[in-house]
């Protein structure tokens, strides 16, 4: 059985799910059923990084404890992910017990090999990123992200070896094309390794911060948030047993944004092989959602809330968009105005429109009774039919790239084709001549037979339209696309349902 264990970034608990959260957890749930539909076993972890700096200043700027501050972000992304209908398995905290002792486990591993020392060290250092900063990295003397200056502390600390897995690092990299990918992200990570890596420090004294996972060989410290979070992904499949964690850490792809790749690039790896453990499979990283309007912030009030955006124009128009919209690996912008000329010209005119027309007209020639399909080979017949085998083929090769677009142009190319075959057979001009109503019925069951398969190729994609269409049809919702069989869907005396709109327009004030 082929597998596949997907990730999402532990989102902090200090802002509420917006946009770019929605995008990683919306791709990771569109590869799980892609993958489930491929006949392949797939596992989805999510959930939430609680400790760290940034937490306990958010807890105190809102007047409560870290614990209590996490417990209720945590539950709101938890939450919006039920609502939206994210298929995940588990959903992971990093204050969770059995994470706190995985993560124990492994510094006691990594302390007892030697690779963790205590040292002395002082430097400049942003408390937003919760990272020391080199005079190189800076920008105008400023944190790049935070725009603000950081502040110099010299402390006694441990650190983690990570210099001395450099070349193995490096080595595994340039074995393994597919480690980090799309290219760009994989030739960053290498162009950073040219310069010599230096140790992380991986605690904070106790002094400082308190709110942290705490060392098991020094209580005066707690472990560095990242060291901390990063091995959730080891935990969360270790929750269900050393049998299942063997079964599918080996197929682990990580879904990730650009910010974090360098965590994930090389802290991670390097902490894994200092523990002993093999390396996940891939990394996967994608660009930025930019907003027209600046950088998405509560005091621009442009953030987009995936609730808020499921409300007013349904889960599935919103994942189509953001699907769409993004090239894998590179930013996108999202405005309001792309999103609503998106959905109205495919979802509402194309694909919606397409639905609605074969179905009243199954209802108006048929009484919505399936006609038989007879010999006939005419050559649209056969054309549409090979439109959507190709369809299904494209899609198969993009998807293995992650390139979520272009899967979604080939199921709207086999779109287009059924389209183009009505005006090219006419149903509603033949219906006219009586002797030629079975010829009428002939098409209206390839149609039909175009929106079943066009179904199943979308339920990854956009799981609650692939079920509507489903349920018009009068169709059992397991059935799949793969080796679809033309025309054995539909038994003597089937009758398909009338429609409701799929997609209503979105009007918007001129
Ligand atoms: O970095 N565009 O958490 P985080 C696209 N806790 N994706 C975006 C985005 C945007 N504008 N904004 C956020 C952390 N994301 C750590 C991770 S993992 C062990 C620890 C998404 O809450 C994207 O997936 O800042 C990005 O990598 C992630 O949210 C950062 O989430």
């Amino acid at each position: 059985m082929e597998r596949i264990y997907l990730t999402t970034p532990l989102y902090y608990v200090n802002a509420e799910p917006h946009l770019g959260h929605t995008y990683t957890t919306v791709i990771a749930d569109t590869l799980k059923r892609y993958y489930l539909s491929q006949g392949v076993e797939a596992y989805l972890l999510t959930g939430t990084d609680e400790h760290g700096d940034k937490i306990a200043q958010a807890a105190r700027e809102n007047g409560t404890e870290p614990k209590l501050y996490a417990d209720r972000i945590s539950a709101i992304f938890r939450s919006t992910w039920d609502s939206c209908g994210i298929s995940y398995d588990h959903f992971i905290r990093t204050t969770d017990s059995y994470h706190v002792e995985v993560v124990q486990r492994i510094l006691t591993k990594i302390y007892e090999a030697g690779d963790i020392y205590f040292g002395e060290y002082g430097g400049t250092y942003c408390f937003g990123c919760e990272r020391f900063y080199t005079e190189k990295e800076l920008i105008e003397g400023k944190c790049p992200d935070h725009l603000k200056e950081p502040t110099y502390i010299r402390e006694k600390n441990y650190f983690f070896r990570m210099g001395k897995y450099q070349q193995q690092l490096v080595d595994h990299i340039r074995s393994n094309p597919e480690f980090i990918r799309p290219e760009r992200y994989r030739s960053e990570v290498l162009a950073f390794l040219r310069e010599p890596l230096e140790d992380l420090c991986i605690s904070r004294p106790k002094s400082r911060l308190q709110w942290g996972i705490p060392l098991p060989f020094d209580s005066e410290y707690v472990t560095y948030v990242w060291f901390d979070a990063l091995i959730n992904y080891v935990s969360g499949l270790q929750l269900r047993g050393e049998d299942f964690f063997r079964a599918f850490w080996p197929k682990a792809n990580h879904l990730v944004a650009k910010d974090i790749l360098k965590p994930h690039g090389i802290f991670w790896p390097t902490m894994l092989m200092a523990a002993g453990l093999p390396l996940y499979e891939r990394l996967n990283v994608h660009g930025y959602w930019i907003m027209d309007s600046g950088k998405m912030s509560k005091s621009l009030g442009n953030v987009v809330r995936p609730l808020e955006m499921k409300e007013r124009y349904g889960m599935d128009a919103f994942r189509y968009f953001l699907l769409r919209e993004m090239v894998f690996g590179q930013d996108a912008t999202f405005s309001l105005e792309s999103f609503v000329t998106r959905i109205n010209a495919d979802l509402a005119n194309n694909l919606g429109n397409l639905v609605s027309r074969v179905l009243a007209m199954q209802q108006r020639y048929f009484e919505g009774i399936v006609q038989p399909l007879g010999a006939s080979r005419a050559e649209e017949d056969q054309q549409l039919r090979e439109a959507f085998v190709r369809a299904e083929a494209d899609l198969e090769s993009h998807m293995e790239k992650l390139h979520f677009h272009r899967a979604l142009e080939a199921i709207w190319g086999a779109v287009d084709s059924t389209n183009r075959y009505i005006v090219q057979t006419g149903p509603f001009v033949l219906f006219k001549e009586p002797e030629k109503r079975p010829r009428v019925g002939e098409i209206l069951h390839h149609l039909l037979e175009a929106l079943r398969v066009t179904a199943c190729l979308l339920s990854p994609f956009l799981p609650d339209t692939a079920e509507k269409i489903k349920s018009f049809l009068n169709i059992s919702t397991s059935v799949s696309a793969r080796h679809p069989v033309w025309g054995g869907c539909f038994p003597p005396g089937h009758t398909v349902r009338k429609p409701i709109v799929l997609f209503p327009r979105i009007e918007t004030e001129a």
